[in-house]
């Protein structure tokens, strides 16, 4: 495999950063995470967008602009023979510095991207639907760490991973402070109702998902009503249907929460619709840059 590192393409091998990189010190950075189907890259303005929110959040200056990154991320891509359907991730960490906090003593960002092939869960699970549970571990407080920057501090979503994988889940559903549905810990949740689509919004503290995005303006050009709301475990308990979004998952139903079954337990139509529309759309959306 090879890796594009901070200007250059090299060997996964001798792509190394650091042990005084600042992204692994102190998990001080950002990244994105982007697929390309049928050589196009999926929402690649939505993503770089995205990353220099993150970075404008956290004081951080991305040494490449967003034609620059688009041109690594291609090379990358091409240096790997993975033409047509990639998962891609593009970090940037403050850099290099010494042991302390202090980002200013960190003169340049370290950024890498590297590309693979992914399939997050089993395709089984896709037409079955996953069981998911509540966990104890709260989302990171807006106040606190917004959710909304995707920086490389996971640590809140992986002991909320853990306590899934703890209770026999996949996944974990996360609440906020106030105890409100959020998102899970890599993805963001939707459910249906008497036939209108809910997902919290974006001001309780969630990742704002490219794929939740997508899903909101497809489901809306299939005249289904979309409202962003509160949600609490109740009214996922006692929902017609339950999907997760997410680049690596792209559209999971959700079949059991907390051992309640989701209605009658199958994937529902809505969601169905929206798989198949979503894997039209990914298809065609987007410059090719490979044939
Ligand atoms: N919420 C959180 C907390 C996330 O980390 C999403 C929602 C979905 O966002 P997008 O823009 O991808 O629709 C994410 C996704 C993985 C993986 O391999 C995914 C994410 C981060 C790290 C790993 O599944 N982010």
């Amino acid at each position: 495999m090879k890796i594009w590192l901070n200007g250059k393409i090299v060997p996964e091998k001798e792509a190394k950063v650091s042990v005084f990189d600042h992204g692994l010190l102190y998990g001080d950075g950002i990244f994105e995470a982007i697929r390309s189907y049928n050589g196009r890259l999926f929402k690649l303005k939505e993503h770089l967008e995205r990353l220099y929110r993150s970075a404008k959040s956290i004081m951080l200056k991305v040494p490449l602009s967003s034609n620059e990154l688009e041109e690594a991320i291609i090379k990358t891509l091409l240096s790997n023979n993975l033409l047509k359907d990639a998962y891609i991730r593009v970090v940037v960490t403050r850099g290099k510095g010494d042991l302390g906090l202090d980002p200013a003593k960190c003169p340049s960002p370290t950024v890498f991207i590297i590309t693979s092939k992914i399939q997050l869960y089993p395709q089984e699970l896709y037409e079955k639907g996953l069981a998911l549970v509540t966990v104890a571990t709260r989302r990171n407080d807006i106040e606190a760490l917004n959710p909304a920057i995707k920086s490389l501090n996971y640590l809140n979503n992986i002991l909320a991973k853990i306590e899934a994988t703890n209770a026999g889940a996949l996944e974990a559903i996360m609440l906020n402070r106030d105890g409100y549905v959020v998102e899970c810990s890599a993805d963001n949740i939707f459910i249906v109702k008497e036939k209108t689509l809910y997902a919290p919004p974006v001001s309780v503290g969630i990742l704002e998902g490219i794929t939740r995005n997508v899903i909101i303006g497809l489901a809306q050009s299939f005249k289904i009503p979309v409202k962003e709301n509160l949600l609490t475990r109740y009214d996922l308990y006692n929902s017609d249907e339950v999907f997760l979004t997410g680049t690596a998952a792209e559209i999971i139903p959700v079949t059991r929460i907390d051992g309640r079954i989701i209605k009658d337990g199958k994937v529902g139509m809505f969601t169905k619709r929206l798989m198949t529309g979503f894997k039209k759309l990914v298809n065609q959306e987007g410059r090719k840059y490979a044939l």
